[in-house]
């Protein structure tokens, strides 16, 4: 047998770093270099099949060096202030000497050209501080390809250094599910529109919310602000409780003014306290990555099946039978499993 890299030596000789750059990518991004930070989060994003045995390589190099940042999920509809409130609790939080990684899911950015691009003309004191990295959804893909990349991209944050990673999405979709699937505290942004209204929030994401904060807290929506903050902190009271130690609440934030900015990270560090106390937040990352193992079974599975060329006609004929009738789909789904599992083991 050929040792693995030289089996892909010869597709890979314009594309993938060789070993060494690898350690010295890696030795850089563990310093904290932020070129070497951007360079190994495309890298993982790369779809290059060479780059993708590459970033691997160096993910599990660094695996050691992870884990140490408060990951924090940030989710709210279009509008409600989530790149102004980054700006606000991001510059707070650099302020108090800490440094901050702000990351998006956001598959519907592939269309529009990348959300978090866009939004850094509301992020201009953060973008150009040097103890923050501000790093737009990847281009392109399913919600789950991009999910995947994000969280890799969380993982390279935390090893140069990160104390705090930020992961926003749109709320919209089931980005939300992804990123709280991701993230330590999952809070989501509400606000005012004006009445007292508040722009939408459904059921299944306030079951997730470890905090809701309610911006644009000040002039003349500082009092719808605090009628809905009311109402939420009653709805909250119907939800079972996600932990035994720590009961979502809700804040009021003005992110153009900065009000209430420094109560969401005392807020923060008290969920992570909390947490940590009764080992709830190490078996919450626990089983967080479990579920990534189980997608990426998933996943792998599926493209084996669907790029099987062998199988193409057989599939075909099943989704003919399905679509007329004439076979019950889980019959189908297991005759095609059997083939192709029978082949597979062959
Ligand atoms: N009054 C008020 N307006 C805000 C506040 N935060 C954001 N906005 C405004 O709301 C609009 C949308 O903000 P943006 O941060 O782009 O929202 P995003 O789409 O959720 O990222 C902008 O015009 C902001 O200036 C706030 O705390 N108070
Ligand atoms: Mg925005």
């Amino acid at each position: 047998m050929f040792p693995i890299p030289l089996l892909i030596a010869p597709m890979a000789r314009n594309s993938r770093p060789d070993l060494g750059d690898l350690d010295d990518l890696a030795a850089r991004v563990k310093a904290g270099e932020r070129r070497a930070l951007a360079k190994a989060i495309t890298l993982v994003e790369s779809s290059k099949p060479a780059d993708h045995e590459a970033g691997e390589a160096l993910l599990t190099g660094l695996l050691p060096s992870t884990g140490r940042a408060l990951r924090l999920g940030l989710s709210g509809a279009p509008g409600v202030g989530k790149s102004t409130f980054t700006e606000a609790f991001g510059t707070y939080l650099t302020g108090r000497g800490l440094k901050v990684a702000v990351l998006a899911v956001d598959p519907s950015s592939a269309r529009s050209g990348g959300s978090i691009l866009g939004d850094k003309t509301r992020m201009e004191k953060l973008a150009r501080d040097p103890n923050a990295f501000i790093r737009p959804s990847p281009a392109g893909g399913t919600l789950g390809g991009v999910a995947r990349r994000t969280r890799e991209a969380m993982l390279l944050t935390e090893a140069a250094g990160f104390d705090v990673v930020l992961v926003e999405t749109v709320g919209v979709g089931q980005s939300e599910i992804a990123v709280a699937d991701m993230v330590d505290m999952f809070c989501v942004l509400l606000a005012p529109a004006g009445g007292d209204e508040l722009q939408g929030i459904k059921r299944g994401i306030m079951e997730l919310a470890d905090l809701i904060i309610i911006n644009k807290a000040d002039g003349d929506l500082l009092k719808p602000a605090r009628v809905a903050a009311a109402d939420f902190k009653a709805a909250l009271g119907l939800i079972p409780p996600k932990y035994k130690t720590w009961t979502p609440d809700v804040r009021l934030v003005s992110s153009l003014e900065g009000a209430g900015v420094p109560e969401i990270w005392e807020a923060a560090e008290a969920f992570r306290a909390a947490l940590a106390k009764t080992g709830e937040g190490e078996r919450l990352r626990q089983s967080q990555a479990g579920a990534w193992l189980w997608a990426e079974l998933r996943e792998g599975l599926t493209d084996a099946l669907t790029s099987d060329a062998s199988l193409k006609k057989a599939v075909k004929s099943a989704e003919a039978a399905v679509a007329g009738a004439r076979e019950l789909p889980p019959a189908a789904a297991r005759a095609l499993l059997a083939e192709f599992l029978g082949r597979s083991r062959s």
